[in-house]
């Protein structure tokens, strides 16, 4: 066997292990993503998310009556009380009844408001006991996994980035461009064109219903690790370690996105979670262990 081949059998082999230790073995829909003109929130795929999703809505009620009350009162004093309706004002310069009741009537809705999102918050950043613990690190620009359990790591580049090029891409396929080429990459990866600027080559793979903690950092400047269906996000700091977690009660693709500005190329940094089934993710997480690209 010619140098050239052997090398070229030996590229070809470890190349197959890390597609092979990618893989997720089940078939998978896309659930969190964001849609064009959407204007609400993704799915809620955790109970976080339904919490907070449900007192974004509670919350709009109540500011929905204050601007009702506000306008109205203002387009009140405006028809009734101007010059021509009203010639002769009241001088009158204080009513203590009323003063004491706008003063204790926001102090109620305050209290109120609080009552409930108090709990949601703390529900948030009371980090339970995980099953799956998982350090995140941020990078300009791309995000590094280290199941800490497990002592394995991976990096995740967006589809598009320059180190997710490879030999087999055809000639129009041209870093951070979506080309006809991109496409059928994006496809061979298992998404399609609507996942671009979504889709990394690797992605975070968690079984569903398992309690999963984030500890995020920064390796360079500070990035935000987010799943906006999990109704997380956390700042990765340089430095620091936070933690995160989410409990996800569905299978399927989620995305997200760095939410801090982090340098030229933070819009190209995304984020894949793969909710799977308990057994995807034991056969997933036996290969991982054994992918000789991913060893600590
Ligand atoms: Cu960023």
């Amino acid at each position: 066997m010619r140098l050239w081949t052997f090398f070229a059998s030996l590229t070809a082999f470890f190349t197959a292990t890390t597609a092979f230790a990618q893989e997720v073995n089940q078939d998978l829909e896309v659930v969190g993503a964001p849609t064009d003109a959407g204007m609400g929130f993704q799915t809620a795929a955790t109970e976080l998310a339904s919490d907070l999703q449900w007192l974004d809505g509670m919350l709009m009620v109540i500011l929905t009556a204050i601007v009702i009350g506000v306008v109205g009162l203002l387009a009140a004093v405006v028809i009734f009380y101007n010059r021509h309706r009203n010639p002769t004002p009241a001088t009158f310069t204080h009513n203590s009844p009323l003063e004491i009741a706008w003063t204790i009537v926001p102090i109620l809705i305050l209290v109120f408001i609080g009552a409930f999102s108090l709990p949601i918050l703390f529900k948030q950043q009371e980090i339970p006991e995980a099953d799956i613990t998982i350090k995140v690190t941020g990078y300009q620009w791309f995000w590094g996994y280290e199941y800490v359990d497990h002592g394995f790591y991976f990096d995740s580049y967006m589809i598009g980035h320059p180190a997710t090029l490879t030999a087999e891409d055809g000639d129009d396929v041209q870093p951070y461009v979506l080309s006809a080429g991109m496409e059928e990459k994006l496809v061979r990866a298992g998404y399609s064109r609507d996942e671009w600027l979504l889709a990394t080559d690797t992605a975070v793979v968690v079984p569903v219903g398992k309690t999963v903690v984030m500890q995020v950092t920064g390796g360079d400047v500070i990035h935000s690790w987010t799943i906006p269906a999990f109704g997380v996000k956390q700042d990765g700091i340089p430095g620091r370690l936070a933690e995160l977690w989410f409990s996800a009660d569905r299978e399927g693709i989620y995305f997200g996105q760095c939410s801090e500005l982090c340098g030229v190329s933070h819009a190209y940094m995304p984020i894949t979670v793969k909710v799977v089934s308990e057994e995807a993710y034991a056969e997933w997480l036996e290969n991982a262990k054994e992918n000789p690209d991913w060893q600590l």
